[in-house]
């Protein structure tokens, strides 16, 4: 099964990463479907990333991102994240929020759920700020129109980036080759990115920890062992 996927890179012209939650985990940043534990395992990460939630209770689902926030800034990248960065023929699609693709050096990354390095305006008046993740600050008013910040994320329910899912889109259908890594594939549209890609004719190759998640050639693991045998070979 490698053997094939690493076939299937040496000869892709065209080939395209699609990545969630589980490619940061051995980063020690939760899962979204982990992310209850401790203080927060009385409370549904469904109902803290939607505008509802926000709505509800803005401190606490500030409080939960800010949280995230000083993990993510404590964390590091992982063998994963680092292979991907050094192949640069790789364009990466990415469901996380987090950086740590960025710092490990990957170049062309596209964020489709957005970014919790930033904060914008909930009304929409398009102040946007960048956030210290290991000192976020708490729930504020917009400093433009005074309605409350919020992060710079894509809640359920919400659109996705235009920009950003059409690109996304646009790679997915002309990949060659499609690497999905460490994602449930269960929350859309970005899970259709992968029928987008398969039905254009892409290779897909699934790297998960648990098996059977997803089409084409499967590499059950951790990400970070999986992936460096696949791109470093
Ligand atoms: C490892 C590992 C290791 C662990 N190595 N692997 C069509 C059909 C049905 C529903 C919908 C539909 N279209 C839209 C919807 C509604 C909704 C949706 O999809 N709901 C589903 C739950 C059914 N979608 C939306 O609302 C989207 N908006 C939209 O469609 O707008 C149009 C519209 C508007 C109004 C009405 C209707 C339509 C927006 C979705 C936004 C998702 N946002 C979040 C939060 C982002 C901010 C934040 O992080 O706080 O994005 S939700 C969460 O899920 C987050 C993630 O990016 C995303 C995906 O999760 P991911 O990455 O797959 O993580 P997990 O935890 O699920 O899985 C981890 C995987 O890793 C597992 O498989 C593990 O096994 C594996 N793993 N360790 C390798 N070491």
């Amino acid at each position: 099964m490698l053997n094939d996927a690493v076939a299937a890179l040496q000869n892709a012209s065209r080939p395209v990463s699609f990545s969630g939650a589980g490619l940061s985990a051995e980063s020690g940043i939760p899962t979204f479907r982990e992310a209850q534990t401790g203080l927060w395992a009385r409370y549904d990460p469904m109902t803290l990333a939607s505008p509802g939630g926000f709505a509800a209770d803005p401190e606490l689902v500030i409080s939960w991102y800010n949280g995230r926030r000083r993990a993510i800034a404590a964390a590091q990248p992982n063998p994963a994240h680092l292979a991907m960065a050094q192949r640069a023929d790789i364009v990466h699609i990415t469901q996380n929020v987090d950086d740590l693709l960025e710092r490990a050096g990957a170049g062309d990354i596209v964020h489709l759920h957005g970014s919790i390095n930033r904060d914008r305006c909930s009304a929409g008046c398009g102040h946007r700020e960048a956030v210290d993740l290991a000192a976020p600050l708490p729930l504020r008013p917009c400093p433009q129109c005074g309605r409350p910040m919020r992060p710079d994320v894509v809640w359920f329910g919400e659109q996705l980036p235009r920009i950003e899912w059409l690109r996304a889109d646009e790679l997915a259908a002309h990949a060659d080759v499609f690497i999905v890594i460490g994602t449930s594939a269960q929350v859309y549209p970005a899970a259709g990115l992968i029928t987008t890609a398969r039905t254009a004719g892409a290779k897909i190759i699934v790297i998960n920890i648990e098996p059977g998640v997803g089409p084409g050639i499967r590499l059950t693991g951790p990400a970070g062992q999986i992936v460096p045998q696949l791109l470093e070979p």
